[in-house]
């Protein structure tokens, strides 16, 4: 995707943040902020929000704005709405032909082709991944970027959802049975999810499932992943065909 590639890239300062850590701040801030406020005030005000939201009269933005006075928190007010319009739900939708249209003549795009066609006739079904979006990691592009190019390439692929947990993904991978997880994350969770979607499969008996991670990962954390148990790590400008003969050749060695 990236024609300009540096031979080699200058190592970047990076702030490393422990978000085990940081979750267990925020659960002590939400505790010390619920015992300290009047909780009769919120319920009122978060009472407003509903009955605003359900009968369309008022000014929902002052309604919000009052109920955050009183120390209402962010998701109080927006249960208060997703009680009546319940929750945003993004709709996955993939497209095919892309990638291979514009592809068609490229070294890579063949061979991944003939790679695909290669592991189906050894295993009886093409080979299968599931692109899977954990956490509060709402970046969706570049695994839909890969999701359609897999399946140029003959892959079958599966699209979770956004924001699945860990043991969600995992469980699907295994109902699906794929032979590959790409974890895709951009937001920073990686050190935190990926190891622990490589837990969940082991609990459910399917270690055999290869974990491999794309997105934005700083190279730093490239060990960490690969000690973990992650099989490959591509960054952001990875050549969707390339990356798709790595991945079924990981697959072919480790039948
Ligand atoms: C577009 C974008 C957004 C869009 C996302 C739209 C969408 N629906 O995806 C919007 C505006 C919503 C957004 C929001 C935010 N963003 Co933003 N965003 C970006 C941006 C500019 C580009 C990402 C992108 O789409 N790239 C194009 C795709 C095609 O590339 P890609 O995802 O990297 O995928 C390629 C490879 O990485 C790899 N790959 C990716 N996934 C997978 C999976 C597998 C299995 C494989 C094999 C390969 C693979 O293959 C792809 C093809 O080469 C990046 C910066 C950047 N240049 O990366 C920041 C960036 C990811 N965002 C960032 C941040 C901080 C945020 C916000 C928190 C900002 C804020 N304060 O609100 C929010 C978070 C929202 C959320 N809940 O997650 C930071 C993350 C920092 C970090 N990781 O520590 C970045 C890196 C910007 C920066 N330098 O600070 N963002």
């Amino acid at each position: 995707m990236n024609k300009y590639r540096l031979e080699k890239e200058a190592p970047i300062d990076i702030l490393e943040i422990d978000n085990t850590a940081v979750r267990i701040e925020q659960i002590e801030n939400l505790k010390r902020l619920k015992e300290g406020r009047n909780q009769e005030e919120v319920d009122k005000a978060l009472a407003a929000i509903t009955k605003c939201v359900e009968t369309k009269e008022g000014n929902l933005l002052e309604l919000a704005v009052e109920a955050a006075r009183v120390r209402a928190t962010l998701g109080e007010i927006s249960y208060a709405c997703e009680k009546i319009v319940g929750r945003y739900k993004a709709i996955i939708r993939t497209i095919s032909g892309v990638y291979s249209s514009e592809s068609k003549n490229d070294s890579d795009f063949k061979r991944a082709c003939e790679l695909t066609e290669k592991f189906a006739k050894k295993e009886g079904r093409q080979p299968r991944i599931m692109i899977a979006k954990m956490g509060q990691d709402g970046h969706d592009r570049g695994a839909k970027v890969v999701a359609t190019g897999y399946a140029d390439c003959g892959f079958d692929v599966d699209m979770g959802p956004l924001f699945q947990t860990p043991a969600e993904a995992a469980r699907e991978a295994v109902e699906n049975d794929v032979h590959v997880v790409g974890v895709s994350s951009l937001a920073a969770g990686h050190k935190t999810l990926v190891p622990q979607i490589i837990e969940e499969l082991k609990k459910l008996g399917r270690e055999d499932i290869v974990v491999i991670a794309g997105g934005v990962i700083p190279a730093q954390d490239y060990d960490f992943l690969y000690k973990a148990g992650v099989a490959a790590i591509f960054g952001p400008g990875t050549p969707v065909a390339k990356a798709a003969c790595q991945i079924l050749e990981i697959l072919m060695d480790e039948e």
